[in-house]
C-alpha cells in the first residue's frame, strides 16, 4: 500500500467536511473545518485548524493531531488520529476528539469536556 497523504477534502460520519493543506517541511499543516452539527443556536462558520503529522512511521500509516478553533463558539476541539491505507489504496482517518467548552468557573470544570470518535474518508 502507498503512503497516506493528509492533503485534500475529507468527510466524516456526521457529514462534516474538512480541507487539509499540504504539509510543510516540519510536518505541520493548516486547514478548515465545516461541521455539520453544532448543538448551539449560533450560525455555523467555517473554522480554521492547525495540526502536525508525526512522521516516524515506516509503515506509511502515520499518526497526527490537529486543533479546530471554532469561530462561532467559545470552545476548542482537539483531534488525534491515524491515517490507514488499505490494499486498494483507500485512505481512512480514524480519530478521537475532545471538545473543551468555556465554562464560567472552576466549579463547572467537571462538565467542560466532551469526547468522541470520528472516521473520515477522502472525497477529493
Ligand atoms: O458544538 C460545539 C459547540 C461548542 C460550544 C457550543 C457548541 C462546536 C462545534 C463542534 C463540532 C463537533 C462535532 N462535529 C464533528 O464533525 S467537533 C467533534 C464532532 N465532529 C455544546 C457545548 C459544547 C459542545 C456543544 Fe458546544
Amino acid at each position: 500500500p502507498s503512503a497516506c497523504n493528509l492533503q485534500g477534502l475529507w468527510r466524516n460520519e456526521l457529514g462534516s467536511n474538512m480541507t487539509l493543506s499540504a504539509l510543510d517541511a516540519a510536518g505541520t499543516f493548516l486547514g478548515s473545518y465545516h461541521t455539520a452539527v453544532a448543538a448551539t443556536n449560533n450560525q455555523i462558520l467555517l473554522s480554521p485548524l492547525q495540526g502536525s503529522l508525526q512522521h516516524s512511521s515506516t509503515k506509511g500509516q502515520p499518526t497526527f493531531g490537529f486543533t479546530v478553533q471554532w469561530l462561532f463558539a467559545d470552545s476548542i476541539t482537539a483531534f488525534v488520529g491515524q491515517c490507514f491505507v488499505d490494499r486498494r489504496g483507500k485512505e481512512t482517518l480514524e480519530t478521537t476528539w475532545l471538545i473543551r467548552e468555556e465554562v464560567p468557573s472552576r466549579r463547572d470544570s467537571w462538565r467542560a469536556t466532551r469526547v468522541g470518535t470520528s472516521t473520515f474518508t477522502r472525497i477529493k
